[in-house]
């Protein structure tokens, strides 16, 4: 049996779904974020499944033990920090992720937590920004959605 979460990105011009299925140590992302700028956008699991104030209420990276911002393969992350997703000239990313750190059920579970598209790069915590080592200094925040339980 494998667990499926789901998200909907809400933001002004960009919008998505987001599906996460975890089987065996690891989960799949899939779907589709529209309406972005051709390139990198960070894309990463937010603290907060908060949408009070907006995506600015969906605070920082999910981090329960504490790291520094990484990119998805390294082994000092967040365990929110997803890497970027890239738009084609049509300003569409189809998602095909695997992850081996977040979780559907377990103590890094995202159940009830934000997914957040930002406007810029995530340098993956290498570039040399005063904000590299917490949010890869990847911008504003174009689009947001609270990850829930599937059907
Ligand atoms: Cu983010
Ligand atoms: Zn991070």
């Amino acid at each position: 049996m494998s667990l499926k979460a789901v998200c909907m990105l809400h933001g002004e011009a960009v919008s998505g779904q987001v599906f996460f299925e975890e089987t065996g140590g690891s989960v799949k992302v899939s779907g589709e974020v529209t309406g972005l700028t051709p390139g990198k956008h960070g894309f990463h699991v937010h603290e907060f499944g908060d949408y009070t104030s907006g995506c600015t209420s969906a605070g920082s990276h999910f981090n329960p033990f504490g790291k520094v911002h990484g990119a998805p393969e390294d082994e000092v992350r967040h365990v929110g920090d997803l890497g970027n997703i890239e738009a084609g000239e049509d300003g569409k990313v189809a998602l095909a992720i695997t992850d081996k750190v977040i979780q559907i059920s377990g103590p890094n579970s995202i159940i009830g937590r934000a997914v957040v598209v930002h406007a810029g790069v995530d340098d993956l915590g290498k570039g040399g920004h005063e904000l590299s080592l917490t949010t890869g200094n990847a911008g504003g925040r174009l689009a947001c959605g609270v990850i829930g339980i599937a059907k």
